[in-house]
């Protein structure tokens, strides 16, 4: 009853992290962390899907796995690269003891010479060892993110040292011998844990570095800037990748696909208590989406295939104000477009989602415009179950005069895309059968345009 119908997760299992996202041998490819015998965390291995729309997937053999003779207990996150002469996996070796996440992590890879069907762990492995910091300490350091430029490949991986989230950045001309060359980015503050999962890459004439923090919510962020002389990234910007966080959002790992366009999927963790998730499986991947940029600051829009997804439809032009209007279309897999002039907004104008026809148990999207933000709402969407921020919020809008909402809502998953710029993604585990229902509700509130689609499942 909560298992999303149009977004990715293993036929049954733990997931968590997307890894090696890439466009390869005309597929998308998508990797996860993935446990083979169980739906908690751990005993992590890769799995592995392909799709030809980056919307379909289907589900393929794991791709990793743990090498126990060599002490591996884990394969943590990381990124493909496939500009090489065979496609290549790099990531996180954690096994146990000296060898723990925290103090002793290497970075691996793995290759494959039948077009990413099986793979193969590689002779040099650990190709990078703690060592190679010389006598910089880096602890909880992980996910190894690679792309290829004029003078060879590029590396970035995530950590902490000295008390401080940081990004550390490497070359190598061979994809195997490693190099070391400085600290890209390191945190501000203090005590704010590691920085995980960091992506870097050009986006028009920027630089972009993503980073997972430890804490803040775990709030995925960005800084953008440009890289100056000798790979030193200067920042000029800051933002938030989703304002979900844990809540529905982290770890994200982006690549380019055929068509020149940056991609990027993030993992939408479980957030309910356990005895209401159903036993068997836990995790969903994001939807995918695509980052551009939009007046100096990252764009985020779902990515144009997944219109493919839609089926029934009902429009309606301009939502006069009113209590609640009841949309004809009920559903727990649909998409919602709603557009509206916030002068045309006296208070609040509310959608609810996941309603029960008495609207007892909803999930409100609420656009507030004295707070000038978007809330998820979740204290009535089977908020008992839910062990974490019931309220979230995209921050201050900064007063636009139109706003245009893209929300897509999958069983137990909700996203919600703000003016094709911020993005929230929650989870939601709605109870009642009948907790399908949409409403708009707004005393004072003009809508000039709402379309709801029904979606269509992917399997
Ligand atoms: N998950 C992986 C790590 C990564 C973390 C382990 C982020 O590699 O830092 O499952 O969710």
């Amino acid at each position: 009853m909560y298992r999303p119908s149009y977004h990715f997760l293993p036929e049954k299992n733990w997931m968590n992290d997307p890894n090696g996202v890439c466009w390869y041998g005309g597929k998308y490819h998508l990797f996860y962390q993935y446990n083979p015998t169980g739906d908690e965390w751990g005993n992590l291995h890769w799995g592995h899907a392909v799709s030809e729309d980056c919307v379909r997937w289907e589900h393929l053999p794991a791709a990793l796995y743990p090498s126990r003779e060599e002490g591996e207990v884990h394969c943590f996150s990381g990124s493909a690269s496939v500009d090489g002469a065979l496609p290549l996996l790099y990531y996180t070796s954690v096994g146990e003891g000296e060898r723990d996440s925290a103090c002793g992590a290497q970075q691996w890879y793995a290759y494959s010479e039948d077009g990413m069907l099986t793979w193969k762990k590689g002779k040099e492995n650990p190709l990078l060892t703690g060592e190679i910091h010389r006598d910089m300490e880096v602890l909880e350091w992980r996910d190894p993110f690679v792309w290829k430029e004029e003078d060879g490949w590029y590396m970035v991986l995530g950590g902490l040292s000295e008390g401080r989230g940081v990004v550390l950045l490497y070359h190598s001309c061979d994809q195997k011998h490693w190099e070391f060359l400085h600290v890209l980015m390191r945190n501000a503050c203090e005590g704010e844990g590691t920085w995980e999962c960091p992506n870097y890459f050009k986006l028009g004439d920027k630089a972009v570095l993503v980073y997972s923090p430890g804490s803040r919510g775990g709030m995925p962020c960005y800084f953008l800037g440009t890289e100056e002389e000798g790979h030193h990234f200067l920042p000029s910007e800051e933002g938030v990748i989703d304002h979900a966080g844990w809540e529905g959002f982290y770890a994200p790992n982006s690549f380019v696909d055929n068509r020149g366009r940056r991609i990027m999927l993030g993992w939408m963790p479980e957030n309910a208590r356990g005895d209401l998730v159903v036993p068997g499986w836990k995790g969903v991947q994001s939807l995918p989406r695509e980052l551009f940029l939009k007046d100096g600051r990252l764009g985020m829009r779902p990515l144009p295939e997944l219109v493919s997804l839609r089926g029934e439809r009902e429009e309606v032009v301009d939502l006069a104000p009113g209590t609640c209007w009841q949309a004809g279309t009920a559903g727990k897999a649909l998409e919602i477009l709603a557009e509206f002039d916030t002068e045309q907004v006296n208070g609040v104008l509310e959608i609810d989602v996941f309603a029960s026809e008495d609207r007892r148990e909803r999930t409100t999207v609420r656009y507030d415009r004295q707070e000038d933000t978007i809330f998820v709402d979740r204290e009535k969407s089977n908020a008992e179950g839910l062990t974490s921020r019931k309220l979230l919020d995209c921050g201050r809008l900064g007063r636009p005069g139109h706003i245009r909402l893209q929300i897509f809502l999958d069983y137990s998953t909700l996203e919600v895309f703000i003016n094709e710029g911020s993005v929230i993604s929650a989870r939601v585990y709605p109870s009642g059968k009948d907790s399908d229902n949409v409403f708009v509700c707004g005393a004072q509130a003009r809508i000039s345009k709402l379309e709801i689609y029904k979606m269509n499942s992917i399997w």
